[in-house]
C-alpha cells in the first residue's frame, strides 16, 4: 500500500450525521468507511468496462423438471467453460433448485452467457454479481 495522505473535507452537517448512522454499526472509523466507499466507486466503475477481467458469482433458481432444461444448461456452460470454476446445486424444494457458480473472466463474455441461461425457459431468477478488486486497492 502507498503512503497514507491526510485531507480534509467539507460536509454538510447533517449530511454527515446521516453518513455516521449509516456506518456505526459497521466501523470502528470513519476513514476506513471513507476508503471503502471510495473502493467501491472505483471497482464499480471498472465493472462496467466490458473488457474489463473479473470476478463473481452468477446466481440461478430454476425448475429442474423443465424439459430439457438442465441439458441446455449444461451445454452453453460447456460452450464457455473457461469462464465457470466452481459449482454449488441446492435442491431448494421439489421443484427448484438453486446453482450458485464462482465465474472468472471478461465481464463482456460473462454478461453474454449470463442473459443465455437466464433467458432459458424454466430459470425463474439469475443474477451476476461481480468484482475487479485487486491489490492496489
Ligand atoms: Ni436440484
Amino acid at each position: 500500500m502507498s503512503d497514507l495522505i491526510r485531507f480534509g473535507v467539507s460536509i454538510d452537517q447533517k449530511l454527515l450525521e446521516k453518513y455516521d448512522q449509516l456506518i456505526e454499526d459497521g466501523y470502528t472509523n470513519r476513514s476506513e468507511a471513507i476508503r471503502d466507499l471510495i473502493r467501491d466507486k472505483i471497482v464499480e466503475e471498472k465493472c462496467q468496462n466490458k473488457e474489463e477481467e473479473v470476478v463473481g458469482t452468477l446466481t440461478l433458481f430454476y425448475v429442474h423438471h423443465k424439459r430439457g432444461i438442465t441439458e441446455k444448461m449444461m451445454s452453453i456452460q460447456h460452450d464457455y467453460h473457461y469462464l465457470f470454476k466452481s459449482n454449488l446445486h441446492l435442491h431448494l424444494s421439489h421443484h427448484l433448485c438453486l446453482e450458485v457458480i464462482i465465474v472468472e473472466g471478461k465481464r463482456e463474455e460473462l454478461n453474454e452467457v449470463t442473459q443465455k441461461l437466464i433467458g432459458l425457459k424454466g430459470v425463474k431468477h439469475g443474477k451476476l454479481t461481480v468484482s475487479a478488486i485487486d491489490e492496489s486497492l
